[in-house]
């Protein structure tokens, strides 16, 4: 029976968990990342530094919020077989996850949080940093992360930690259940010593299943597939995670059923498929939601079906009916649909196969290409870039998007960009896209970007973040360059919130608080090229579109982490289908704008569809 401390158990076991999913094993926990205090300096930071700690490498981050991310990012890229495990101090280390938690676990990524927590023997408390709750000692800053967690536990005594391990590990590779899963460490716990089962340690794989889905189901939704004439696929991020790309194209290809994608399913059909109608909803293009609202049958896979695919209930036609493919009953279950519950790639396997022989006519798939060629050219004007004016912001995607090579990546989260691209990155590969746009994080991109790299290290990664995003969470550059992750992050200025500062004009709220500048309301002297200079990265300044193509090429073949800046204008916008987002105006205002866009607000909502008709 080893004697061990609680934290070097936990770092030998983490060691040893595998998942497997095809035959592929791989490192459920490859990694630590984290920043050290008095809540865990000394257990878990001992356990790191010692024997145990060599099957689990240690990273320090900046911020603690920046490793959540870095952790989802990673396991996204990795298809939710692989994360990494965050260790933090209690107290203010510990609240900081908070907001990348709720990120993981609204993207249905794995991530494991272990925060330090106050003495589960209280022997002098309030120790520093605990919150100190009147009505019970019980409650610690770490509750906070409860409900953005998917498995919560305190460790309060030794014996409590093998079970919530194995529920732990459970959840982390369980698709239907998989997010944030914390395991909250009072401090003197983890220095504890105790006789560990020696088959605690043993190497354990935890295999991911693909779950098969009901033959009942399966031939109900064949029976609905096959009488539609205008059927449509909705790719969410589960058609990626599973592998069912292929799947997904030959189900199209053989059945002639357009595919559009959601932010986290872009890339599961190429672009320049003639099946492929590019992004879905608030932010999609005109060909996706043409298609889309004239659609009588909506096949949703692996989608969470999030107010920007459903552009708040008003995309699709009343009397649509829905088909959801999902590993999870819960959203399968959205918008009234026919359920087919079980893993993507399986499931269209199935249903394609109680679909044979039946295939949409020849002119809607015509149709389907001809708005397609629409699109590509409103497209390819937004890319196009004006010499002689200063850039806009999607005539930067589209350089961005010439320089990438098809497995390189792009990472965005927030702003005006992540609507830019959906529109108008041409993505060729599923993982070449990586836009995250379930919490749509300010700050994340450095962050995720990180992780993505650590996740891929053959690809290039092309970071692209606002200055608004960049200001929330510059610091994990210096992690970036510590750990030679190399990154291309373009950073594109635009001087304050274009994104916010145009939906304000629209709700009348008068653009107020959403551009960086003084009191006297003149532009601020913020260098935010030399902010990223003065952290570590490399720097390039560039003013023109050619300027920045060349700094994308020096930047591709640099070994270090590169910062581009370039400042773009914020009141030109790209191209948009005109899908409408349910954001609440003033019902009373004594202002016109006000009230006219009160006006507009109260007509757009008249088209929002109940979807209540049972499949
Ligand atoms: C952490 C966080 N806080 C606030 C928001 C709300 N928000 C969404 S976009 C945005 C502005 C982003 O600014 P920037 O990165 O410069 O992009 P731009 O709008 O200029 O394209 C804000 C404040 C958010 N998404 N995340
Ligand atoms: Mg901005």
């Amino acid at each position: 029976m080893p004697r061990l401390t609680v934290a070097q158990a936990l770092v030998t076991f983490l060691a040893r968990q595998w998942s497997e999913r095809d035959g592929h094993r791989l490192r459920l926990i490859p990694a630590c990342f984290g920043i050290f205090g008095h809540g865990n300096v000394a257990g878990i930071g001992e356990a790191l530094a010692g024997p145990a700690g060599a099957g689990l490498p240690y990273h320090l981050c900046r911020t603690e919020q920046g490793m959540v991310h870095t952790a989802a990012a990673y396991a996204r890229m990795s298809d939710r077989l692989s994360t990494l495990a965050c260790t933090t101090s209690i107290g203010p280390g510990a609240t900081n996850l908070v907001t990348g938690a709720a990120g993981a676990t609204i993207n249905r990524l794995p991530v494991l949080l272990l925060p330090g927590d106050i003495f589960a023997a209280r022997p002098a408390n309030p120790v520093l940093q605990e919150l100190e709750d009147p009505r019970s000692y019980d409650v610690s800053v770490t509750d906070a992360l409860r409900p953005v967690s998917r498995y919560w536990d305190r460790i309060n005594r030794p014996e409590q930690l093998p079970a919530a391990l194995l529920a732990a590990m459970r959840v982390l590779t369980d698709p239907v259940e998989t997010g944030a899963v914390t395991l909250a460490l009072p401090q003197d716990v983890q220095a504890e010593a105790y006789d560990w089962p020696e088959e605690l340690f043993a190497d354990r794989v935890w295999h991911v299943p693909r779950a098969r889905p009901d033959d009942a189901a399966v031939t109900r939704a064949a029976r609905v597939v096959t009488a539609a004439r205008r059927p449509v696929v909705v790719a969410g991020g589960g058609v990626i995670y599973s592998g069912a790309c292929d799947a997904l194209r030959r189900f199209a290809e053989e059945h002639g059923v357009p595919v559009a994608e959601t932010q986290a399913g872009k890339g599961a059909l190429p672009f320049g498929h003639p099946l492929a109608l590019g992004a879905v909803g608030v932010t999609g293009t005109s060909a996706a939601n043409e298609i889309a609202a004239g659609a009588d049958l909506v096949i949703g896979i692996g989608t969470r079906y999030s107010d920007f695919t459903t552009a708040s209930g008003t995309l699709f036609g009343g009397d649509a009916r829905f088909v959801n493919l999902n590993v999870t009953g819960f959203d399968a279950a959205k918008l009234s649909g026919l359920q087919v519950v079980g893993d993507a790639r399986e499931s269209l396997a199935a249903l394609g196969a109680a679909c044979a022989g039946w295939a949409t006519e020849l002119a809607y798939r015509a149709s389907v290409a001809e708005l397609g060629q629409r699109w590509a050219a409103v497209a390819d004007r937004a890319r196009h870039a004006d010499p002689d004016a200063r850039p806009t912001q999607t005539a930067v995607i589209g350089a961005v998007n010439d320089a990438a090579g098809p497995r390189d990546v792009v990472v965005c989260a927030a702003g005006s960009m992540p609507g830019d691209l959906h529109r108008l990155w041409r993505s060729a590969d599923p993982k070449s896209y990586h836009v995250e746009y379930g919490y749509s994080c300010m700050g994340y991109e450095i962050a995720g970007g990180i992780g993505v790299k650590l996740a891929s290290p053959d690809r290039e990664v092309f970071v692209l973040v606002g200055d608004g995003s960049y200001l929330m969470l510059p610091t994990e550059l210096v992690t970036a360059v510590a750990e030679g992750v190399k990154l291309v992050v373009v950073l594109v200025d635009n001087r304050g919130f274009a994104s916010i500062g145009r939906l304000s004009e629209s709700v009348g709220a008068q653009r107020l608080g959403t551009a960086y500048q003084d009191r006297s309301a003149a532009p601020l002297a913020v260098d935010l090229g030399a902010n990223a200079a003065s952290l570590g990265a490399d720097l390039i300044r560039v003013v023109t579109i050619e300027e920045l193509r060349a700094a994308l090429a020096a930047a591709k073949a640099a070994e270090r982490t590169t910062v581009i800046h370039v400042e773009t204008d914020p009141l030109v916008t790209g191209p948009d289908a005109g899908a409408w987002w349910d954001v609440p105006v003033a019902e009373v205002s004594a202002r016109g704008e006000t009230q006219a866009a009160r006006a507009g607000y109260e007509a757009g909502r008249k088209a929002r569809r109940t979807h209540l008709r049972p499949a």
